[in-house]
């Protein structure tokens, strides 16, 4: 009987980002990134490679993909079965507990959780350092979600350099984020197409590169000094760094909707009011507010003056990957 391996990853918010490739073939980043791993969002994956199997069989939340949808999960198989010597077909079965596509890094805790069940369940026996490689070859973002807490993907310069690990797991102080789940549109641009155009043609790419440097630095401290005020501060200095490279790639995008902007007014009111939280944001329109539980009733207040209260998701930083066989 072929054994069937189940892993389970979170997903992380980039609280310094990753925004553009060295290497796009070998997923080397242009800058280090660090993230905090999330509770509330993961992914739960299952591979079993059979040798009656024709083709990969992926199944996303209960449905069969068409080949062409799994096409990006079979292309990272078969990067496994390079390695593994494996020559057989599988089945994935993945159940995503994480809004897809918007912008909460769904493939971050996607690839994480397939790196880890593929590998193992084809014979490969890798460390965390070795999962995180392996996850980085599916999404960047995915190269953290093999941890859990405060976590660093060092960019590294090849494969055996470029990958993540723990900077604060557990992380025995208070901070957590709200996720405020906006209404997905269409996507303007994929992450990878989007980042891919920012360092083609922007202008101010060379200054995000120096500048993510001092970024990285300072967030270390201060996540050594459990400082959610600088944490918050260089969080949404980073983001909005991010956000500026869109908008001067050329021709320029933004993944803001006009709910993205009301909820970062909305976090900024609430800090002018004394209230210490600040904002992140992805390549998509949620708002995710770095902030301390204590706060989370006169946040979820506020915020529900423009949103419904299932839109808000409180999440507490999350563990690291679990593998299981059987
Ligand atoms: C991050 N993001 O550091 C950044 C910040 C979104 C904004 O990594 O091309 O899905 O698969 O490596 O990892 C999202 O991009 O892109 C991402 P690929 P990925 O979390």
């Amino acid at each position: 009987m072929a054994k069937t391996v189940t892993a389970k990853a979170h997903t992380n918010i980039a609280l310094v980002k990753y925004w553009g490739k060295k290497d796009a073939a070998l997923m080397i980043p242009q800058n280090g990134s660090i993230s905090l791993t999330l509770d509330h969002f993961y992914t739960q994956t299952s591979v079993t490679f059979d040798a009656h199997l024709s083709a990969d069989q992926v199944y996303f939340n209960h449905q069969l993909l068409p080949a062409a949808k799994a096409a990006r999960i079979s292309r990272f198989l078969d990067l496994v079965r390079h390695r593994s010597g494996q020559a057989t077909f599988a089945t994935v079965q993945t159940e995503n507990h994480v809004p897809t596509s918007a912008g909460l890094a769904s493939s971050a805790s996607g690839f994480a959780a397939l790196a880890g069940a593929a590998s193992r369940a084809a014979g490969l026996r890798l460390d965390a350092a070795g999962l995180s490689r392996l996850a980085r070859r599916g999404s960047g973002s995915a190269t953290r979600s093999i941890f859990g807490g405060f976590v660093e993907w060092h960019a590294g310069h090849d494969d055996q350099s470029s990958y993540a690990e723990v900077l604060q797991d557990p992380v025995n102080w208070d901070i957590q984020m709200i996720a405020v789940v906006l209404k997905a549109t269409q996507k303007p641009i994929s992450s990878t197409d989007g980042m891919a155009r920012v360092v083609a043609t922007s202008p101010y790419y060379p200054a995000w590169v120096t500048t993510a440097e001092t970024d990285l630095k300072r967030m270390r401290q201060a996540i050594i000094a459990r400082d959610l005020t600088a944490v918050g501060q260089i969080a949404e200095t980073n983001a909005m760094r991010m956000h500026a490279l869109n908008l001067s790639a050329d021709p320029a995008f933004n993944y803001f909707t006009a709910d993205t902007l009301t909820a970062i007014q909305a976090v900024s009111d609430l800090r002018s009011h004394g209230i210490n939280c600040y904002y992140t944001l992805d390549a998509g329109p949620n708002v995710k507010i770095i902030c301390a539980g204590q706060d989370t009733n006169v946040i979820m207040t506020r915020l529900q003056q423009h949103f419904d209260a299932d839109q808000l998701i409180v999440a507490k930083p999350g563990p690291g990957i679990t593998i299981t066989e059987k």
